[in-house]
């Protein structure tokens, strides 16, 4: 069954959006599970493009709602507008590589571990766990101690690709088999300093301590349950 799709083209023209994307006093709407209620989505009544969230609406001081759709596309486009893309073509290049490869660990984690075939996931899980991950740390671990060992990627400051460590860190910690993962990131203390400095920082020291951040890593520990169980079952 088809849902329902929202236009990425809005009834503005291109100019129109562009200017309310860049409207100094716009605010944002993040749509996701904590926006859209069950029966709105199972019963197919949130039009989005591509029948999946999260959207951000872009509301602009005129009045205005441009959606943005896709994760990636939605990240870049707040990172850049909170100045978080560092201070140059190169930095900015640079934090989108980590950022990208940051993401893919996430991509494979989910593609061969989380969402596989059950009779796969045990070794899935071994592969990741004993490889993957080591590899990535390890990877990852060169470059910060490249930079200096500051707990940032890029430069001296948080940057997209510090913040998306943290998160993905989060993202692996809710999984049935997070104990262990943890314990690998832990182990890194280049990482881990990282993920300090992020969950530091006032403002989103301050999101994570509200009850809507709560409540969301609540959802996602209950949403995979169903995935790739404990490494030791
Ligand atoms: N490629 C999309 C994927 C988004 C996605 O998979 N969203 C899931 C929730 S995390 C969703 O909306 N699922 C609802 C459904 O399939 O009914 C992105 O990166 O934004």
């Amino acid at each position: 069954m088809s849902h329902p799709r929202l236009s990425l083209h809005t009834k503005y023209s291109s100019a129109e959006n562009a200017k309310a994307l860049s409207d100094p006093n716009a605010s944002f709407a993040l749509i996701y599970w904590d926006v859209a209620s069950d029966e709105e989505w199972e019963g197919g009544k949130l039009p989005t493009p591509f029948g999946v969230m999260p959207v951000l609406e872009v509301h602009s001081s005129d009045g205005k709602t441009i959606p943005v759709t896709e994760s990636i596309a939605i990240d870049l486009f707040l990172a850049k507008r909170f100045h978080l893309l560092g201070d140059n073509e190169w930095e900015e290049v640079t934090i989108k590589g980590f950022y990208s490869n940051i993401h893919y660990l996430r991509e494979r984690s989910l593609m061969t571990v989380t969402w596989t075939h059950p009779s796969r996931r045990k070794v899935a899980l071994e592969n990741f766990i004993s490889k993957t991950l080591p590899q990535f740390i390890a990877d990852h671990e060169y470059h910060l101690r490249e930079n200096g060992s500051n707990g940032h990627y890029v430069g001296d400051k948080i940057s997209l690709a510090d913040i998306h460590l943290s998160n993905i860190m989060d993202h692996f910690s809710y999984l049935p088999s997070g104990d262990v993962m943890t314990a690998l990131f832990d182990k890194s203390e280049l990482l881990a300093k990282v993920k300090a400095q992020v969950d530091n920082h006032p403002e989103i020291a301050a999101w994570r301590a509200s009850a809507a951040w709560s409540a969301l890593a609540r959802a996602t520990v209950n949403a995979y349950k169903c995935t790739a169980p404990p490494a030791e079952d």
